[in-house]
């Protein structure tokens, strides 16, 4: 398979000024005739090129330019295209009109035009447009878009596509037809469509300048009583982004589709945003509080990148953290602004170390832009997201929060409606404020998680902070240059008080100084405030000082995190042998009744590190990992915990019951998540007491948050009351996949000895429909990623199970096999036992005669 390189860009030869798009929708025949007005590009020199379409999986029916109708010997064909020469092309601007025919209902890979429980639709991000008719399927050509859809209007009552509703109307022969225009130029990767059997919920909303949109969110007949805090969110997101950004929403309808059949979360078609109707459906009965939050951040994320993505674009694929970073930042800041920010911002990094800082430490690691790909689609990963929204963050950090708002109005300005690259970002930041951001942009361009240790000198009155950093070789990358930290410091009086306020240390040298003169006395610092820089920071600490800042902080991330340290601490000990403080159990127990803190804090103060982050703890300090010692360091702490603060634990969940009609807001939810989590440490000591709690709380629960929260306690306890209430569970939700999907994931998750096997009965059950992405994600995804007991059983019967799993998906779906495969990503890291059998599977994989090129390039570049 061949490599793609940012070094070989080159502008595209033809633009398109105009696309006019005709779909006659039929599930084993749709015909498309596309229509396009292509002007040479101004900026190519030298002789007329050929024009060279993308094209894959189309049935060729016939085309013209200029309406003379084309020789088919004249054009040359392949699998993944086709080229117009030269010779045949009229002059410097033309219309080519192609018809195709396409076949969406054998499209599995839903990819391109798709069929969906009878519903059409489509996904082109990143090469899909290409399986729809032959076009520049590159983000840098852009084009206002006109599109006339006909269909049975029986089957397919509502025809959708992106932009303005146009006229609409009845056909011969039971059909009707609909036609959309949208007049902002974009790439044909934000081209959507969408037709079948659906209903919509509506609102309006009035922008800054009064513009009236009407806004829809379409959903299948029976879930429109499930679409409101969808809707609730997108009202939020467009006045958000008015107040924080001053950017309006820019066409008269904004339209939200769910769709059951989706290989990702949502995407932001420019007017028409298609979800996974995982992401838009949410009742109080089935989704949890997570639910809800996840549903707000994404219809966030989706209707910020109209700007940041729609009306400024990518140059080329290499370029996605520039859509993809920024919006994650945005829809970050957004979350926080609506919720609570300092929770945020610790859910945001247990995010990041667990996926991110995960491929940064394996052999997938790459920079947040990439030089090379084989697959596009391999590369929408935490790196590209999640550490590029640490880059923007760090940006702000460093220019503060006024210069970073003056880049953002110039960058809009600059480049609106222009396909734009990172030095273009970059070159408004620096005009914008001054600032010389050369060494920064290696944030852009080298791999890995920097290491920063410290060291602290006291001389009467001056304290030194002394801080060096190091970044490990990734693949590609042997050698690495320092890069700008910044590291947000404070210092704490041994009183507790703050002694010198956050000061945000610019770190540029692999190792610099920093002196706070004239204090009354020894400081304890708390570095890297906020989590200012993804960084892993190495200090040596002692109990004490941990208990210390877990009890003074006044940065609730840096509180948190001295909790964390703590914890990790002691699991360490425990692995290697020794003992539980009982100086632990009583810290967590003096924050667990502080009363002062957000309860949303505490539920996150209380949790231990997972079984992956732990694993790769060790691996930073030069270990091998061992998951059965992991595990029971990790069961040992939370049983110890359980017993100790056993009282407080049951007094403090009655204190946190939330009365009235549930509600998904942050205070209460916050209030079930400390409940919720007393209860997982209740059971954990497993008390007659703590079980029948968490049979009464299933039992009797009015929400899926309580209820789910019970029943996974009980599963993953093993318990007797297990049983009775999957099944009741069941009997309950047999109709509804959404929930179906939560009974799988609690059971693909329980840390049991015989999971693997468990997980293989389940996937004969019929609520385990394998060719939808949600089910496959829910029972395979979960158990492999969720659970660190049955995945890594010694045997080898959970790496089998998935291994057996991914081929099996392989040929249907190669996008969400290449994705699940991730979960070999760290095999390195465990005992030569586990090695083995990873490795041996990852092989097997490999050798699979037909595997997808997605497939295959993670699971090669796994292997190293
Ligand atoms: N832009 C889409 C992701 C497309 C993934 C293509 N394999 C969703 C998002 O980031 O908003
Ligand atoms: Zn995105």
């Amino acid at each position: 398979d061949r490599k793609i390189r940012l070094a070989d860009y080159r502008p595209p030869a033809w633009m398109i000024e105009q696309v006019r798009l005709d779909f006659d929708l039929a599930p084993r025949a749709t015909r498309v005739r596309a229509r396009i007005a292509f002007r040479r590009n101004s900026q190519a020199e030298g002789a007329r090129p050929d024009l060279r379409l993308d094209g894959r999986r189309l049935t060729f029916v016939g085309a013209s330019i200029d309406g003379a109708p084309l020789d088919q010997q004249a054009l040359s064909f392949d699998a993944e295209g086709l080229t117009v020469p030269a010779a045949a092309l009229p002059g410097d601007s033309f219309t080519w009109e192609c018809e195709t025919e396409i076949d969406p209902e054998t499209n599995t890979e839903l990819e391109g035009l798709y069929l969906s429980r009878n519903m059409f639709c489509t996904q082109c991000e990143a090469e899909g447009f290409r399986k729809i008719t032959y076009y520049p399927d590159r983000p840098d050509v852009m084009a206002p878009f006109t599109v006339r859809i006909e269909a049975a209007a029986a089957d397919y009552p509502v025809l959708l596509s992106n932009g303005n509703p146009g006229a609409t109307g009845g056909l011969p022969g039971g059909r009707h037809f609909a036609e959309w225009h949208d007049p902002h130029p974009k790439p044909a990767y934000l081209f959507a469509l969408v037709a079948g059997e659906l209903v919509a919920h509506e609102d309006r909303f009035t922008t800054a300048s009064g513009r009236e949109v009407e806004l829809r969110v379409w959903v299948r007949p029976g879930d429109e009583d499930k679409c409101a805090y969808a809707m609730d969110a997108l009202k939020r997101s467009m006045r958000w982004d008015e107040t924080a950004y001053g950017r309006e929403y820019d066409l008269d309808v904004f339209q939200i589709v769910a769709v059951d059949d989706f290989n990702m979360g949502a995407m932001e078609n420019k007017g028409l945003n298609i979800f996974n109707s995982k992401y838009v459906l949410a009742s109080p009965e089935t989704a949890t509080d997570a639910d809800y939050e996840r549903i707000e951040s994404i219809v966030a994320h989706e209707y910020f990148h109209n700007w940041t993505g729609n009306r400024i674009t990518c140059r080329d694929w290499f370029q996605l953290c520039l859509k993809e970073g920024l919006t994650v930042f945005r829809d970050q800041c957004f979350t926080g602004d609506e919720r609570s920010e300092p929770v945020k911002r610790i859910d945001d990094v247990k995010l990041l170390r667990a996926r991110q800082f995960r491929e940064d430490q394996g052999p997938l690691a790459h920079p947040v832009r990439p030089e090379e790909y084989i697959e596009i689609n391999n590369f929408y990963t935490a790196t590209v997201y999640e550490k590029g929204a640490e880059v923007i963050r760090m940006l702000r950090t460093l220019v503060g929060e006024d210069g970073y708002r003056k880049a953002l109005d110039l960058y809009f300005e600059r480049h609106d409606g222009e396909a734009c690259t990172i030095e273009q970002f970059r070159q408004c930041f620096e005009d914008a404020t001054g600032r010389d951001l050369s060494d920064f942009a290696r944030w852009w361009s080298q791999a890995g998680t920097p290491r920063l240790s410290m060291s602290e000198d006291w001389d009467g009155g001056t304290y030194t902070l002394t801080l060096r950093q190091q970044t490990p070789p990734t693949p590609g990358q042997d050698s690495k240059a320092p890069l700008v930290i910044p590291v947000a410091t404070g210092l704490i009086g041994p009183d507790g008080a703050e002694l010198v306020p956050t000061r945000v240390l610019e770190l540029r040298e692999a190792e610099q100084a920093f002196r706070f003169e004239g204090l009354p006395a020894r400081p304890v610092a708390s570095v890297l405030r906020g989590f200012s820089a993804p960084v892993t920071l190495e200090r040596q600490l002692d109990d004490a000082t941990r208990a210390f800042l877990l009890a003074h902080d006044i940065d609730p991330f840096n509180r948190w995190q001295a909790g964390r340290d703590y914890a990790v601490a002691i699991a360490l000990r425990l692995i290697a042998g020794g003992t539980i403080p009982n100086a632990w159990a009583e810290a967590l127990g003096r924050l667990l009744a502080d009363d002062s803190l957000d309860p949303a804090f505490r539920a996150l103060a209380l949790e231990l590190p997972g079984e992956d982050e732990m694993a790769g703890e060790v691996v930073t300090r030069g270990g091998l990992a061992d998951p059965d010692a992991i595990h029971e360091a990790l069961r040992a702490m939370r049983a110890h915990l359980g017993g100790a603060l056993g009282e407080a634990l049951a007094t403090l969940r009655a204190r946190m019951a939330v009365t009235g009609p549930y509600s998904p807001d942050a205070g209460a939810a916050g209030r079930r998540a400390l409940a919720n989590r007393c209860l997982a440490l209740m059971l954990a000591a497993d008390t007659p007491e703590a079980h029948r709690a968490a049979e009464a709380q299933f039992d009797a629960a009015d929400n899926m948050t309580d209820r789910i929260a019970a029943l996974a306690v009980l599963v993953h306890a093993d318990a007797p009351g297990a049983t009775p209430r999957l099944d009741a569970f069941l009997k309950a939700w047999e109709h509804d996949p959404l929930v179906l999907d939560k009974w799988l994931t609690v059971q693909a998750t329980a840390p049991l000895k015989d999971a693997a096997a468990r997980v293989e009965a389940l996937t004969g059950h019929s609520a385990f429909e394998w060719k939808n992405p949600n089910r496959f994600r829910a029972l395979i995804g979960s158990f492999a990623v969720g659970n660190a007991v049955g995945f890594h059983a010694a045997d080898g019967a959970g790496y089998r199970l998935v291994a057996d799993w991914l081929l099996r998906l392989d040929p249907v779906n190669p996008q969400t096999t290449a994705r699940v495969a991730g979960c070999f990503e760290t095999w390195r890291r465990y005992e030569p036992g586990r090695q083995a059998l990873m490795r041996a599977e990852l092989e097997r994989i490999a050798a699979a005669p037909a595997l997808s090129r997605n497939t295959r390039e993670i699971v090669e570049r796994i292997l190293g």
